[in-house]
């Protein structure tokens, strides 16, 4: 699994985060030598460097020896390190080989069971579903990859689970030339990431990587309500299964009756499904096509979407005070996630919105906004672009800090209303991810 042409020089691995901390470590178990580094000098990256220097690894923080990586004799590459960064560039000028950390995983896990899950929303939810839908069958199963997890920290277990489920991020797809899923899910395409590709094309081409060593024994999981995924899936060989939320396919939600249908047959009940909002259902009818195509009998399907809890700042009720409720959607880093959740809403909500923004448009918002809102508290760095972009829509407040939007929010709030969090942009302007985002407003919430 590993070319002997890497044994003959270093191996370079650019970034010093969980995926290249997890390559690193891997690497160097298997008898090569390693250089890694990172260009930044945190706290966390100066911890990792302590951790992989004690492993063997030669390490370099606050900078990277381009010398050094175009010398190497494979390049790993974290998915937060760009394809034109100066030491992917430069490795790619002089010719050597680059690969992604999801690779590297795949390549060490050789794993004929293997559920990928791309789009730019609800991979993580469908991800994690799709898992615990599995190990309630009585299959074991890990929910890997994107989701926080690197591929190759699992490849360095003693035992390895029947059953991997991958959430696959463009980023990771782009230079993953091993990925070849026995089930492929597709969720849904729409804008994002546009600061870091030149346009929506060349994020769709790297999510078509997706599809990249597509063969007849492959089952592809498709959004049949998204033109833009039917028509990236279009011409690729292998099985094509759809779900819809809107009219009769394999999966797909029976309004009328409120009853979710899988081949022809009720497969639950939507009252059943623990999860908020439509696009929660059409992530459950994604789930249930995998499932089905990894030979989980529809039962057992049923039983583990029925016993499914939301994962956090995914749409997560984190407090009850009154009549008020809070919810957590801090991953939706982006307009059109944003948009989904503002879609379930079905109370008057106080939306606070704001953080980084990422060259998106949140005029998108304005229809959604629209129905239940009753007002939006923009904060941080895109706090005025956001109010321009829905006054006149909804009352808006602009607040610089995220506490203070938050409590601004609880105050704006009347006697059974919701207070949403959800920023439509990414957190890094005031914290380290969405994570650490989410965290605070639970605890804001808990203690409002
Ligand atoms: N860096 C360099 N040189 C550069 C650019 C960056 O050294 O030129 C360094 C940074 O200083 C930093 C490191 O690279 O220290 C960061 O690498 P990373 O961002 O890839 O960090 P990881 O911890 O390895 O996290 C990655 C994913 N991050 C991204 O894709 C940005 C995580 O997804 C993923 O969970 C993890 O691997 C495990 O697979 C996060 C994410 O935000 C959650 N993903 C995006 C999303 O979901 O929208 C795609």
């Amino acid at each position: 699994m590993i070319p002997d042409a890497w044994r003959r020089g270093e191996v370079a691995v650019v970034g010093l985060g969980k995926s290249g901390v997890a390559a690193s470590r891997w690497l160097v178990r298997h008898g090569l030598r390693v250089y890694a580094s990172d260009v930044a000098s945190t706290h966390a990256v100066v911890r990792a460097a302590d951790v992989l220097r004690s492993a063997g690894v030669a390490v370099d923080i606050g900078k990277h020896d381009l010398a050094r990586i175009t010398g190497a004799s494979a390049v790993v590459v974290s998915p937060g390190v760009a394809p034109d960064a100066a030491p992917v560039a430069a490795a790619r000028t002089a010719g050597v080989e680059i690969i992604a950390e999801l690779d590297l995983g795949l390549r060490a896990l050789d794993s004929s069971n293997l559920i990928a899950v791309t789009g730019t929303n609800g991979k993580t939810t469908t991800t994690s579903l799709i898992a615990h839908v599995l190990e309630t069958a009585g299959l074991s199963a890990a929910a890997v990859g994107n989701i926080g997890r690197p591929l190759t920290d699992l490849a360095s277990e003693a035992s390895i689970p029947e059953w991997l489920v991958v959430e696959v991020s463009s980023f990771q797809l782009h230079d993953a030339p091993h990925l070849a899923p026995t089930v492929g899910v597709l969720t849904n395409l729409a804008p994002d990431h546009l600061d870091r590709y030149a346009d929506l094309e060349s994020y769709y081409a790297d999510k078509r990587l997706l599809f990249r060593n597509a063969a007849e024994s492959c089952t592809w999981v498709l959004n049949g309500d998204d033109q833009a995924v039917l028509e990236l899936a279009a011409n690729v060989v292998g099985q094509h299964r759809y779900w819809s939320i809107e009219r009769q396919r394999d999966a797909w939600y029976d309004r009328n009756d409120a009853i979710l249908v899988l081949g022809g047959d009720m497969l639950l009940v939507r009252a059943d499904l623990p999860l908020l909002g439509d696009h929660n259902v059409a992530n459950a009818l994604a789930g249930a096509l995998a499932a089905a195509a990894a030979g989980v009998a529809a039962p057992d399907i049923a039983r583990g979407l029925a016993s499914f809890a939301a994962p956090a700042h995914r749409l997560e009720r984190v407090a009850s005070r009154g009549d008020t409720e809070w919810i957590n959607d801090s991953k939706a880093t982006n307009v059109s996630a944003a948009t989904v959740a503002l879609q379930a809403m079905t109370r008057p909500y106080v939306l606070v919105a704001g953080g980084r923004g990422k060259g998106e448009d949140f005029t998108m918002l304005q229809p959604a906004l629209s129905t239940h809102c009753r007002a939006v508290v923009a904060y941080g760095e895109a706090a005025r672009e956001i109010e321009a972009a829905i006054a006149g829509v909804v009352p808006v407040e602009r607040i610089d800090k995220f506490d203070d939007a938050v409590a601004r929010a609880g105050a704006l709030a009347s006697a059974g209303d919701v207070v949403l969090l959800s920023p439509a942009c990414a957190s890094f302007d005031q914290f380290a991810n969405f994570g650490e985002r989410g965290d605070r407003f639970r605890e804001l919430a808990q203690s409002a």
